[in-house]
């Protein structure tokens, strides 16, 4: 998988690619990350990005020509490959475990990271394919939430992570949350690891994880309780 970073601080994604999953699967040679500084497309003064609203408002626009120039760049070094072109922005479509998986699936994806108000509405209107936000809180720029959808689909890529099964068998894979874990030592400053997981027992040991994991799910997540109850039900009639 190609990945390409449109952004004006291209010194935020290198350490971050640097020191986690990323660099793994750079390794491997399964992907190839490029931070790509949006600054180099501008042929204004002081290689400016951003400019005021029309219209009037508080704060700046990231003006559209060396957005276009950026992208345009991208794809004809890119050619033939087409990509899926990312904004991520507290407007867009909530990130799932279910988008990393279609994310995962494609060959190219070209971040656009914004900062300020946004980005001029034409780049969106003319390039974006899928708008991400992480969630209902702001960010100051597009770079951080650009960094956790990489993290997050790069390691659903075979081969990227040992055992797809851990992948697999994560939270949101399942409609549940995932139950607690426990590793040496046994007692640890008087805290003991539930019987049951030193039993030797699977079916019990299976059985207590399930239950953790429902009334884990029931406490934290009501909305994915009763999804998950909603599922049982259909499966049982
Ligand atoms: Cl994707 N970007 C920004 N700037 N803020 C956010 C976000 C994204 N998701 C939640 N808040």
């Amino acid at each position: 998988m190609k990945i390409d970073v449109l952004t004006t601080f291209p010194e935020m994604i290198e350490p971050v690619i640097k020191s986690s999953i990323a660099r793994i699967a750079i390794e491997k040679g399964l992907v190839s990350i490029k931070p790509r500084d949006i600054r180099v497309f501008s042929e204004e003064k002081h290689q400016k990005t951003d400019d005021y609203p029309f219209g009037g408002g508080d704060g700046m626009v990231m003006t559209p020509k060396p957005l276009f120039s950026a992208i345009r760049h991208c794809l004809e070094e890119a050619k033939p490959e087409v990509p899926r072109i990312i904004f991520p922005t507290p407007d867009g479509k909530v990130f799932t475990q279910e988008m990393a998986k279609d994310f995962s699936k494609e060959s190219y994806l070209l971040f656009i990271c914004g900062h300020y108000k946004g980005i001029d509405q034409r780049v969106r209107d003319v390039w974006v394919t899928d708008e991400i936000s992480l969630g209902d809180y702001v960010l100051t720029g597009g770079e951080i939430a650009a960094l956790v959808i990489i993290d997050a689909v790069i390691r659903l890529i075979p081969g990227v992570i040992g055992t797809l099964n851990s992948a697999l068998s994560d939270s949101f894979s399942h409609p549940l949350l995932d139950c607690p874990w426990y590793t040496r030592p046994e007692e640890f400053e008087g805290l003991k690891v539930p019987e049951v997981l030193l039993s030797g027992h699977h079916a019990k040991i299976e059985e207590w994880r399930l239950e953790q994991r429902i009334k884990k799910t029931r406490e934290k997540r009501s909305d994915l309780y009763d999804k998950w109850l909603i599922k049982q039900t259909k499966e049982k009639k």
